[in-house]
């Protein structure tokens, strides 16, 4: 019989009701502060993801065998921030009242504070695991108090001080690491720390925030601001599916994938591949 033509990510075809985990895109990128294209990210890895298996030979798992929807792509208002948040913010709460675990694809980092909004609604223990090149701890941007230079600031708002626990940071301005020693726990350069931090964490609702550009630039080129010196695929994976397998994860997002600055593609190859080791480490 003939299926409708209906794309999702690989294999991510169940139904909501059967799903245990909801992919929705987030494809939103005003605020960027160097160069825009992360409104393609969710779609370009979606579209990829045909390039790759459904079968993960590190986790010896399938995706045909998980209970994941894909319920495709939010349409979001350019140029209205306050509307993009609080519909982010609203998908992600019916998704949580349904008692499934939302995932997001961005977008640019800023769509993570709608979905933080919701989740830090739900869980007061909240806990955020971030990677990430940039600290993104600036109280604003010329000005901007929403944008994804802040974003993490912005949250830490919602959970307040020592909930948040940044891997991979090398860039950012004097104040914003002044800042985050008070506030945050920041480990600079790689993933150094993340067992004790999982450990530290057990049993506590963790929320985690992929920003690819954590990885280096000769890796993942695909990017708005990529900034040199960062972690390698694998290393990248190893730790994405530490957290996804140990921490009680209750939503999470990947952002930041700006596919047309790598015209060979190789850069949504290396989403769409961190997305299906994270959709399978989380499947339990
Ligand atoms: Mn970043």
């Amino acid at each position: 019989m003939l299926k409708k033509n209906v794309e999702t990510f690989l294999e991510c075809n169940k139904t909501y009701k059967e799903a245990e985990i909801v992919l929705f895109g987030a494809p939103f990128d005003s605020t960027t502060s160097f160069r825009p294209g992360t409104r393609f990210g969710s779609s370009a890895i979606r579209h990829e993801s045909f390039g790759l298996e459904s079968y993960s030979p590190y986790q010896d798992k399938d995706l045909i065998d998980s209970k994941i929807m894909d319920s495709g792509d939010l349409e979001l208002c350019f140029g209205n921030t306050k509307k993009v948040l609080s519909d982010i913010k609203r998908r992600t709460e019916g998704i949580l009242k349904d008692g499934k675990l939302p995932f997001m694809l961005g977008g640019e980092h800023l769509v993570t504070l709608g979905a933080v909004q919701a989740v830090a609604k739900k869980y007061e223990d909240l806990h955020i695991i971030h990677f990430d090149a940039h600290g993104d701890l600036r109280e604003d941007y010329l000005g901007e108090k929403l944008s994804h230079a802040c974003v993490i600031k912005r949250c830490w708002e919602l959970v307040g001080d020592n909930r948040i626990f940044q891997f991979g940071i090398r860039s950012g301005d004097r104040e914003e690491f002044r800042w985050g020693r008070e506030h945050v726990c920041t480990r600079k350069f790689d993933f150094q720390g993340l067992r004790e931090v999982l450990e530290q964490l057990q049993g506590k609702p963790v929320y985690f925030t992929l920003d690819l550009d954590v990885l280096d630039p000769s890796v993942f080129p695909g990017t708005g601001t990529p900034e040199p010196g960062g972690v390698s695929f694998d290393q990248l994976r190893q730790a994405a599916t530490l957290v996804c397998e140990k921490a009680k994860i209750v939503g999470c997002d990947v952002n930041e994938l700006s596919p047309h600055y790598d015209a060979s593609g190789a850069s949504t190859a290396v989403a769409c591949k961190i997305v299906r080791e994270m959709l399978l480490a989380l499947d339990k």
